[in-house]
């Protein structure tokens, strides 16, 4: 209810944020799987220190074992974001800067892309783990904006919603 709340009084401070993404909890919407090829291209939305709504990691991207992911991400906010994936071990960085696998972070990591900039990142998976996509401007993974990427060894598609 408090978490209602709040993202009820975000969207009255930021008119221009996509309310049914906010509240959509599938997030089919946002996922594609190509089982040929073992690819997971994912649509990152990120809001006011939120991704796709989410926050604190509330939310978890699951995927199948040395998946290649493809993370097209965006920024929906007047205040510049970035993406980058982090270990899911140990406290949020206050500046997180070095990737937990090669390549996997957006241009401008730490300075953020401006409003509706986009950026896609490319990556494979191991064969397990646990990461945390995070934003990488100074302060805002700790203020909350990060999401889970788990890698489940027995998953035969991705998955992406509210964290189990
Ligand atoms: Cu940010």
């Amino acid at each position: 209810m408090i978490a209602t709340l709040f993202l009820t009084t975000l969207l009255a401070l930021f008119p221009g944020t996509d309310a049914a993404h906010v509240f959509s909890a599938t997030g089919d919407e946002w996922l594609s799987y190509d089982a040929s090829t073992n690819t997971v291209t994912f649509e990152l939305i990120a809001s006011p220190f939120t991704f796709n709504g989410y926050r604190n990691g509330e939310a978890t991207l699951l995927v199948p074992p040395k998946a290649n992911i493809v993370i097209n991400f965006v920024n929906k906010d007047g205040t510049p974001h970035s993406a980058l994936l982090i270990s899911g071990d140990g406290p949020i960085p206050s500046s997180p800067s070095d990737p937990a696998i090669p390549r996997a972070y957006t241009n401008k990591a730490m300075e953020g892309l401006p409003q509706e900039a986009t950026d896609v990142m490319r990556f494979p998976v191991p064969i397990s783990g646990t990461y945390r996509i995070v934003c990488g401007v100074p302060g805002h993974g700790l203020s909350g904006m990060w999401i889970w990427l788990k890698i489940d060894p027995t998953a035969k598609q991705p998955a992406f919603g509210p964290t189990k």
